[in-house]
């Protein structure tokens, strides 16, 4: 059963349905005038969805603070609960990806009949060794699947065998790793040895891979490793999907690269090889990767799915954030927009004319195609999407007025504070 009641968002469509569906006629002749049909757009709209993280679903904090809001979820249950709102009221985020061990329950065939029976099923699971578990016997302080200890490598191997089961269980398809593992010294490790011990690590949780399975090989530059890190960037990231083979691919968070990298152009680099897997949505202005997804630089997400779009590439899409101020419901419904905001303007693309004018050397020509589209707003075509699908018009209006944190507040136990950076 849905968490909120239907009749509210009803109730909050009527008010808003006229001047919805006089923006979506204005919007359809300008698109018409461009020889694009916007039914069809609102049709491939409908069809498009990602995935949100159930660490996204608490709120987040930084190295020095973590302030709780009174209602945040503080298990997998009531993360599944919060999830099935935001689908219900945006309804693009139809799956939810789980993080062990944070998310572990003794029966999970049971949680995946409580995901289903709120609309809900099951992404990428995740695999954690860049923690240390309760009770485990060797540590991941020196490194997980490339520490020079073989014990820390056996149990992080063993770690994402169990992931993988637990994943089954779920209806998963697909196992994302990423790793704290690397240097904060130089001469601390080989590079080379540790690399190497990755792969053998790799080669192992690859053998345990069901065939309809992906693995997901995530890169990250920097943190928690400040020298350097294994799985550092998209060419080592590929490079070891090429070495395991078809099932092993790359996983792009967009906030895992240096500042000014042309990520849109590594996304297109990695589709190319067939080897693009997945892409964690979040945004960044310095060194992080946990801001709201568009709220820094959206242009940079439409010329990602510039690429994605123009080579009809579908890989695993998920939201990968931490809300540290909002409330994470509002900020997965606002992120989700930009995120399929950016792949309808990336529709909207004139490729005929754009191609003619690359093939042309027409520089000015061609990049104002491209501009042209990413300019259009297509906040009606979204907004028409979501009502057509039984969402609300205007979601976080809609969540504000439903009282569910505050109705949460009364009945859920208020979350630790602390420091946490998730
Ligand atoms: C690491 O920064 C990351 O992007 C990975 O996807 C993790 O699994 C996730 O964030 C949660 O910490
Ligand atoms: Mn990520």
């Amino acid at each position: 059963m849905a968490p909120l009641p239907q009749e509210l968002i009803e109730r909050q469509n009527q008010g808003l349905s006229a001047a919805l569906e006089e923006d979506f006629l204005a919007l359809g002749r300008t698109l018409a005038r461009r020889n694009i049909d916007i039914q069809s757009i609102l049709t491939k709209t409908l069809d498009f969805s990602l995935a949100l993280p159930s660490w996204g679903l608490g709120v987040g904090g930084t190295r020095f603070a973590r302030f709780p809001l009174p209602g945040e979820p503080t298990n997998i249950h009531e993360k599944l609960s919060d999830a099935a709102v935001i689908q219900q009221l945006g309804r693009a985020t139809p799956r939810i990806s789980l993080h062990f061990p944070w998310d572990k329950v003794s029966d999970p065939a049971a949680l995946r009949e409580e995901a289903v029976a709120q609309g809900m099923t099951f992404d990428a699971v995740n695999s954690n060794t860049f923690q240390d578990h309760p009770g485990q016997l060797a540590t991941y302080k020196h490194g997980s699947l490339s520490a020079v200890n073989a014990e820390a490598r056996t149990q992080a191997v063993a770690h994402n065998i169990e992931c993988i089961a637990l994943g089954r269980k779920l209806g998963s398809k697909a196992l994302s790793i990423w790793i704290g593992d690397g240097t904060n010294f130089p001469g601390q490790q080989s590079l080379t040895g540790a690399l190497d011990r990755y792969l053998h690590s790799a080669r192992e949780i690859y053998a345990a891979l069901p065939d309809d399975w992906q693995m997901l090989v995530e890169h990250k530059l920097y943190e928690p490793a400040f020298y350097s890190t294994v799985i550092a960037d998209w060419g080592t990231s590929i490079l070891v999907a090429q070495e395991l083979g078809a099932k092993a691919r790359c996983l792009v968070d967009i906030g895992h690269h240096a500042p000014g990298t042309n990520i849109e152009q590594v996304v297109a680099r990695l589709i190319r090889f067939g080897k693009l897997g997945g892409l964690h949505f979040n945004d960044s202005k310095y060194g992080d990767d946990d801001l709201d997804t568009g709220s820094i630089d959206p242009h940079r997400l439409f010329l990602v799915f510039n690429e994605l779009v123009e080579n009809s590439a579908r890989p695993h899409f998920m939201i990968d954030q931490s809300h540290n101020l909002t409330d994470p419901i509002e900020s997965l419904l606002v992120s989700a927009e930009a995120i399929i905001g950016s792949f309808v303007r990336a529709l909207l693309v004139d490729r005929a004319t754009l191609t003619e004018h690359q093939v042309d050397n027409d520089v000015m020509m061609a990049t104002r195609t491209l501009r042209r589209a990413y300019e259009t707003d297509v906040t009606p075509i979204l907004a028409m999407a979501r009502l057509k699908a039984g969402g609300a018009i205007d979601p976080i209006a809609a969540f504000r007025a439903s009282g569910w944190r505050a109705a949460k507040s009364q009945e859920r136990p208020l979350a630790r504070p602390g420091s946490d950076i998730v």
